[in-house]
């Protein structure tokens, strides 16, 4: 039985094709810059908008058509959703997804029977795994939803919290290992404060890095080689949430030891929301050698929150794809689509529609950054610019070979620093239009 009986494998049918249904730049196994495109991307397919989004707003309910729902969160419509999975990435032909626990199964009464219901579906999800060659890119537990987390989970005011949020991330973290998940992320849902009025922010920070550290030695005792990833936000749900930009998660990371046990997992539309281009974040991120992964998406400039539309952007896609390239990859790491359809699309078939723009975005970026690299119109411009630190003065301030009393020594006989050139911040621009046009 097909839930999508009208949607076809979809297949590369090259850029003139006019079929929305087929892709026009991603070709899984062409391979650019060394590689065939699906490695460089790593596209993964996010449960709990792909398969739980119903459309809902504050303004009303959901209206998403999907035939397959029967009204009810048991289990039964658990596993029925799995098959729905599995046949959405088959036909996409997308090998990786992501989930928070309560995304695949049913919250229960108490710890005792979530965790009963998660291992249900959970096996439910290893056979179709192991019968499709599908993998979980990651896991993560959902530390928001249930009202125990009004104050947050691991910097709760409420001790109890912290430990029911504990021991979800345990089984969460057991899930993962079991299923084979590359990565396991933690999003601080509502880890971050209203109101200083009522908050200990040094103690809910202490809490936060500590929570990190349990979750880190269990990961070592149980032998999950998979990587650990933060994923910064800076606000919504709360006003302040603390793990807000790369920068800021780097600081704490390095702060409470923790830098050598985490990397960043990067969403577009919540860079934007910190203010900063994605490749801003990207940059930073890679620059301290912590860019993990990437939720890909993208925010509406015209609203200030996390809308989470599909990525279609090409000169978004080519910038990521830039700093992707330039780090070599993103290693466990991949692009989630954590996107969301539009209220107004609410046929099943949209959610392919999403899909193959986001990844067909992609492609088209990999291919124009891939082509931009290969000519070296940013990367020669870069070393050109910086020349003056590759010998003389600038070689000697970086090999750490001056002093304060040398330098003024050398501008009192030089007598000024005048001889700057032109950033030529248009020009580039057109280059990089140039390439947006024809690669
Ligand atoms: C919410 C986050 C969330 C994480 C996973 O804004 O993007 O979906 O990716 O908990
Ligand atoms: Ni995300
Ligand atoms: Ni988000």
């Amino acid at each position: 039985m097909s839930f999508f009986p009208d949607v076809p494998k979809i297949a590369y049918e090259g850029p003139t094709s006019t079929n929305p249904l087929a892709f026009r730049h991603y070709d899984a196994n062409a391979v650019v810059a060394g590689k065939p495109m699906k490695d460089h991307f790593r596209f993964a397919v996010a449960y709990w908008h792909t398969l739980r989004g119903t459309g809902s707003d504050p303004f009303g309910p959901g209206c998403a058509i999907r035939p397959w729902e029967d009204g009810t969160d048991s289990v039964d419509m658990a596993i029925t959703r799995t098959r729905v999975m599995f046949e959405f990435l088959q036909k996409l032909g997308v090998e990786f997804y992501c989930f928070h626990d309560r995304d695949v199964a049913p919250e229960g009464a108490n710890l005792r029977e979530s965790n009963a219901n998660f291992d249900r579906v959970v096996a439910v999800l290893k056979e179709q795994q192991q019968r499709t060659g599908i993998k979980l890119l990651w896991g993560t537990s959902n530390l928001f939803s249930n009202k125990r987390y009004v104050h947050g989970a691991a910097t709760s005011c409420n001790a109890d919290v912290f430990a029911f949020a504990a021991a979800q991330v345990k089984k969460t973290l057991e899930v993962t290992k079991e299923l084979g998940g590359e990565n396991y992320v933690f999003w601080g849902g509502r880890e971050g404060y209203s109101t200083l009025l009522n908050t200990d922010m040094k103690r809910e920070l202490d809490h936060l890095a500590k929570f990190f550290h349990l979750a880190y030695d269990y990961k070592m005792k149980i032998g999950f080689t998979g990587q650990f990833l933060i994923e910064p936000k800076p606000k919504e749900p709360t006003t302040h949430q603390y793990d807000f930009d790369a920068a800021a998660c780097i600081n704490f990371l390095r702060q409470y030891n923790l830098l050598d046990k985490m990397k960043l997992n990067l969403e577009t539309n919540h860079a934007t929301l910190a203010g900063h281009t994605m490749m801003h974040d990207m940059v930073t991120a890679s620059a301290a050698g912590v860019l993990g992964s990437v939720d890909a998406n993208t925010g509406n400039l015209m609203l200030g929150w996390d809308t989470d539309q599909f990525p279609t952007d090409l000169y978004l896609t080519t910038q990521m794809m830039l700093v992707i390239l330039d780090q070599g990859g993103l290693g466990t790491g991949g692009l989630n689509f954590d996107a969301k359809v539009r209220r107004e699309s609410f046929e099943p078939v949209d959610l392919f529609h999403a899909h193959i723009g986001g990844m067909d975005a992609f492609a088209r970026g990999l291919k124009i950054a891939a082509k931009m690299k290969a000519d070296g119109v940013l990367s020669d411009f870069i070393k050109k610019r910086y020349a003056s630190w590759d010998s003389g003065i600038g070689a000697r301030i970086e090999a750490g070979q001056v002093t304060l009393e040398d330098l003024e020594k050398y501008m009192l006989e030089k007598g000024d620093a005048d001889k700057n050139v032109s950033g030529r911040q248009e020009m580039l621009e057109n280059i990089f239009n140039r390439y947006v046009e024809t690669a």
